[in-house]
């Protein structure tokens, strides 16, 4: 089989249908083979687009492909591939290349940086396995070798096609797993019941369900721990919506001193906190402003289990759970279960729209279809209030935080799960640098609904330092859509015009719908002004 169709057939595989990218001189002949074959391209306006739009595609499907030229290419899904490793997404990224026969006396041929090994360089910081298919008898080894590193590790890797390497004909192969030896059955039953007991023991359990349990596909496992165990629940911010929070047992999202005080309190007052898949970042944690005793918690994550004082490398999260989740639990008649509802909103005709007031406006709004995708920014953090109603309905790059995420992440939703309705928030600075991607969405007929929280700037920082830096150029948000095509803008500033616009946008399911809400330049909401202290501190 030829090395192009060979990778093509191993994509299948993955049960990956599309492929999001920017074709060129060194990928047009492997573009070729792909629009021939069963998988379709989504061509997008930027190479970071793409690369955003394949996370996306990724955290809703469980793989995700990005294909791209060289260096102008390579490098333009260089920070995308950056987010998707921070923050756990299992994209493949395929980038073309310069034939192997072009190589000889190092000629300087266009995209090329410093060497033909820059680009692989620079991937090799970012992504957990690379291969530059250049031999033709390993090349069907090597792309098995890569997308096996990936679906083990939930990390993103690289694979580099020379452009004399398509048409090459290559070996079926086999994959081999690189994991580590399975641990012993009865040492994982004695370490779950070991856990039972110090969870037994406690007065106040907890549990939080980190992002992890996503990545690994272990929703349904953590579900049944949490309703055999009776324990309530938290989400960090990473894992916003792991499991679905309109749950009797959800009780918030726990982001150390940026929680609401119920939240804050029912984990920090805890004697024995159970993370499962937790990724402990500065902005999960309200700027390491939690409080949790590690020698009372319970900690499982892939690399292994950790209950107390004992550790068991190498019990990973679903052996954990497979186990406990069988073991009689003593279900603990005491804690704070939460009877939230999410409270309609009604809006004042001729009120002025506030961020507290948009949030509330977008929670009773909410329905089972939407997939929450949240930008950087106050829209992010705004939103963590937002109860969202299925098992990963919220997606954000809220670890690596790179701006410009949602609009082609709803994309990439919107492509992988076309029942799927995404409703993108996002700043009107995270809005100017990614609306171009809406282009791709015009193009095949998707639907997203675009909340612009348009506060004038880029007003993360003016709580910190303020100055012309934080002001950007205020856009006609609305009149987009005329330029791109397609689609229907709103403009509104006061409730009832915000709650007009959105039932209105609902009923448009054939094109983008772009809301521009006009704020006031400093207000933020009540999570947003305890980071920025906090942020504050670190600043100076
Ligand atoms: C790609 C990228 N560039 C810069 C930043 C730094 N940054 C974080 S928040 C922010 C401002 C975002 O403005 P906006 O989207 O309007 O949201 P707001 O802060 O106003 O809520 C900036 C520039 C970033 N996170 N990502
Ligand atoms: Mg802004």
């Amino acid at each position: 089989m030829k090395i192009g169709e060979y990778l093509i057939k191993a994509i299948q595989e993955t049960g990956a249908r599309h492929v999001f990218g920017i074709q060129g001189d060194y990928v047009l002949n492997f573009y070729d083979q792909l629009c021939k074959s069963p998988i379709k391209v989504i061509n997008t306006c930027s190479e970071q687009g793409a690369g955003f739009a394949a996370d996306a595609y990724a955290r809703t499907t469980g793989f995700g492909v990005v294909c791209v030229t060289y260096g102008v290419g390579g490098l333009g899904v260089a920070n995308s591939t950056a987010q998707a490793f921070a923050e756990r997404s299992p994209v493949l990224i395929i980038s073309g290349a310069p034939g192997i026969s072009e190589r000889q006396h190092d000629p300087l041929l266009h995209h090329k940086i410093s060497s033909f090994q820059t680009q692989l360089n620079v991937f090799r910081e970012m992504t957990i396995a690379q291969a530059v298919l250049e031999d033709a008898d390993t090349a069907g080894a090597e792309i098995n070798r890569v997308i096996g590193a990936i679906k083990e590790t939930k990390r993103p890797g690289y694979i580099e096609l020379p452009r004399d390497m398509v048409q090459t004909e290559t070996y079926e192969s086999f994959v081999t797993l690189t994991g580590s030896p399975p641990v012993a059955q009865a040492i994982i039953d004695q370490a779950c019941r070991k856990t039972l007991e110090i969870i037994a023991r406690a007065k106040r359990p907890i549990i939080i369900a980190g992002v992890e349990v996503h990545r690994f596909g272990l929703q349904e496992l953590l579900l049944k721990f949490i309703e055999n165990s009776g324990l309530p629940f938290v989400t960090g911010i990473m894992g916003k919506s792991v499991i679905a929070e309109n749950h009797p047992q959800f009780l918030g999202v726990y982001v150390g001193a940026m929680s609401p005080e119920n939240v804050r309190k029912a984990v920090e007052e805890s004697d024995c906190v159970i993370a499962i898949g937790p990724l402990v970042t500065d902005l999960s944690t309200g700027i390491f402003s939690h409080h949790i005793n590690p020698n009372q918690a319970v900690i499982s994550s892939p690399k292994g289990l950790f209950a107390g004082s004992c550790s068991y490398p190498g019990i990973d999260m679903e052996s954990f759970l497979e186990v406990i989740t069988l073991l009689p639990q003593s279900k603990p008649a005491s804690h704070p279960i939460n009877n939230y509802e999410i409270p309609l909103f009604v809006p004042e005709t001729g009120k002025a729209i506030t961020v507290e007031r948009l949030i509330a406006c977008i929670n009773s709004f909410l329905d089972d279809d939407m997939v929450v995708i949240a930008d950087v920014g106050d829209a992010l953090f705004a939103s963590l209030d937002l109860r969202v109603h299925g098992n990963t309905d919220f997606l954000s790059p809220s670890y690596y935080a790179s701006l410009g995420f949602a609009v082609p992440a709803s994309i990439g939703v919107q492509v992988a799960a076309p029942t799927r309705r995404p409703l993108v928030l996002a700043g009107d600075g995270s809005f100017q640098m990614s609306v171009m991607e809406l282009s791709a969405g015009i193009r095949h007929g998707l639907s997203p609904i675009i909340i612009v929280f348009n506060n004038g700037g880029y007003g993360t920082f003016r709580p910190m330092v303020d100055g012309a830096f934080n002001d950007i150029e205020p856009w006609k948000y609305a009149d987009i859509v005329k330029i791109i095509g397609s689609g229907t803008g709103y403009t509104v500033s006061k409730e009832d015009e915000l709650s007009a616009a959105l039932r209105s946008a609902r009923k448009n399911n054939v094109s983008p719908s772009i809301i521009d809400v006009k704020l006031d330049k400093h207000d933020f909401s009540a999570r947003m002004k305890k980071l920025t202290e906090n942020l504050k501190k670190r600043v100076k």
